[in-house]
């Protein structure tokens, strides 16, 4: 039997498939895989053959935008990213960016305005005060990067779906496109937008945010990988328009759960 190459999967799609799944978290990618099943089901699902560069980009492709289905149908509204005790936060906590710290851009208190546009009742610029003045809540929280590093850090802010009802915002759209002061951008769809640990990120670790964390604020995001946490976010959209994002752009799976 070790000697029927017949039922061996051919080694390209073995590297599709582990490419693939790369991009994924640990923990949907073991969901990922277990949905998927074998090597089989995947060339069933992408309905071709892999053979060459150019189909094994078609596939990848195909397979990404089958997991953002999958992990969208996986994900479970109601279920909690993991918490922790004060005494697992990370000290220090990690910095990471597509720059290098010292190139952080410098954000004024008073001059800041969070702009809020697309399907809302109520689009407006929100100052520090205003958003400090909502509702709040902490969380200690696991951090996950592709990169490889994870880390333990505690956030303190708004609920996103605290937000998300003040600006009026239609929460039958598609999509919250995040903008960021340095130019980075994302998008989440809206289930997490509304999960209850979705936060508008004021403080980190009990202070105000420092800038390299994201100064004034960022968007925490337990349940999606660090590439899905925006910092010194400027603008926020409601929208059916898909709005990608700087790293989904350039091949990173859209969803990005973990
Ligand atoms: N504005 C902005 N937000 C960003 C990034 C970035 O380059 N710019 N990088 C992302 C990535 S890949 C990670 S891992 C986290 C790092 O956040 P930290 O510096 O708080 O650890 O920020 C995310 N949000
Ligand atoms: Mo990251």
């Amino acid at each position: 039997m070790f000697n029927d190459k017949r039922k061996e999967p051919p080694v390209d799609a073995a590297l599709v498939l582990n490419e693939a799944t790369a991009q994924l978290g640990r923990f949907s990618r073991r969901r990922f895989l277990q949905h998927l099943g074998t090597l089989g089901g995947l060339s069933l699902l992408t309905g071709c053959s892999i053979s060459d560069d150019a189909s094994v980009e078609k596939v990848l492709s195909r397979v990404s935008k089958l997991n953002d289905t999958a992990q969208a149908w996986l994900f479970d509204p109601q279920r909690l990213a993991p918490t922790y005790h004060e005494s697992q936060i990370t000290r220090p906590f990690p910095f990471n960016a597509f720059y290098a710290e010292n190139k952080v851009p410098v954000v004024s208190a008073d001059d800041f305005r969070l702009e809020v546009t697309g399907r809302v009742a109520k689009p407006a610029a929100w100052s520090l005060p205003e958003l400090n003045a909502l509702p709040q809540a902490e969380q200690i929280t696991r951090h996950i990067c592709v990169e490889g590093w994870s880390a333990i850090g505690r956030w303190g802010g708004v609920p996103f779906a605290t937000f998300l009802e003040r600006i009026g915002a239609d929460t039958s759209a598609k999509y919250v496109g995040f903008m960021c002061e340095d130019n980075y951008f994302t998008s989440i769809d809206m289930a997490t937008a509304l999960h209850p640990q979705t936060q508008l990120a004021l403080r980190f670790d009990g202070e105000i945010l420092p800038p390299k964390y994201g100064y004034p604020l960022k968007v925490r995001i337990p349940t999606k990988l660090g590439y899905k946490n925006p910092k010194q976010v400027r603008a926020i959209s409601v929208t059916n328009i898909y709005p990608g994002g700087y790293w989904e752009n350039q091949g990173y799976n859209w969803f990005g759960g973990c």
